[in-house]
């Protein structure tokens, strides 16, 4: 029996077992390759249809707005309250329309079993989303920022973003409380109506020394760079109120009145202004 060579049968036998081996594994790529083809059209398909759904979803809502169908917004606002200028401004940015809804505060209306049934404090804006009551601006303009997240109201960067709520808060907690309504009533009542007019050119003017500085590192054509965000929309009230009412000498604020001019310029800002609110006295 020779050791090597060919052995007719048996190499045979593996030429045939090879055979069936190859053609086992070309049946099994190509219907490997098939199954991956079938997956990559179904991907494809889900893909299309996700896309076509979402196109769908966006011009139905784009058709929604234009129709006014999304009126569900209301805003309980006074004309002339700066808080509520806040707000109406970020819904001019945010493209929403919504129904305005006059409370007087001059006819103590905040104070009606209605209005403090949706604001306990008795103070505008509230807003009403369909279901969801947001009362106080700060909330509000976080509210509408998180639902309608068009246009944003805050910076990506952190440090703009901190001096952006900071900005926020002088204004809303260390100038506009020190000047609402009830306080300065209560001290031309209780001390005299001169002395109003003092406390509140005393309390802005505080207010605008630390924003003055606070914002000179960070202003470019608006309060933290060249877009507007929420810094603005606090300062542009504040602002309104301490030129066009309390009548603040803004020659030591200059970084404050070059800001003011900007907002003067911006159609989602002028729209907001006082004036030209639908319970606005005519003259
Ligand atoms: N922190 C609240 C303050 C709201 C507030 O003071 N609103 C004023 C108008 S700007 C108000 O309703 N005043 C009525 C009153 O003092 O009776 C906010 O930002 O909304």
């Amino acid at each position: 029996m020779p050791k090597s060579g060919f052995h007719p049968l048996s190499d045979e036998k593996a030429i045939d077992d090879s055979m069936t081996f190859s053609i086992q594994s070309v049946a099994f790529v190509s219907n490997m390759a098939a199954r991956l083809r079938t997956r990559a059209n179904d991907i494809h398909e889900l893909n299309t249809e996700n896309s076509s759904i979402q196109r769908m979803l966006h011009k139905s809502q784009q058709e929604a707005s234009e129709s006014g169908d999304d009126q569900q917004l209301k805003l309980y606002s006074y004309w002339r309250s700066s808080c509520s200028f806040r707000v109406r401004i970020a819904l001019n940015l945010k493209g929403l329309k919504y129904e305005y809804k006059a409370v007087n505060l001059l006819k103590g209306e905040q104070f009606s079993p209605e209005f403090t049934k949706l604001n306990p404090i008795g103070y505008v804006p509230v807003l009403v989303d369909g279901d969801i009551v947001v009362a106080d601006s700060f909330a509000i303009l976080i509210y509408l920022e998180d639902k309608y997240p068009q246009h944003p109201l805050l910076p990506q960067d952190l440090q703009k973003k901190a001096i952006n709520y900071q900005a926020a808060n002088i204004v809303s907690s260390s100038i506009q409380p020190l000047q609402n309504l009830a306080i300065l009533k209560y001290i031309e009542e209780k001390v005299s109506p001169e002395e109003k007019l003092e406390w509140v050119k005393v309390h802005i003017g505080k207010g605008f020394a630390a924003l003055e500085e606070l914002l000179n590192n960070y202003a470019g054509r608006y309060a933290t760079g060249d877009e507007v965000f929420l810094a603005d929309l606090f300062l542009a009230p504040q602002l309104y109120a301490a030129i066009g009412r309390f009548h603040v000498d803004m020659t030591q604020f200059p970084l404050l009145a070059r800001l003011h001019e900007a907002y003067s310029k911006i159609p989602e800002f002028l729209d907001a202004l006082p004036e030209n609110q639908p319970d606005a006295p005519s003259s």
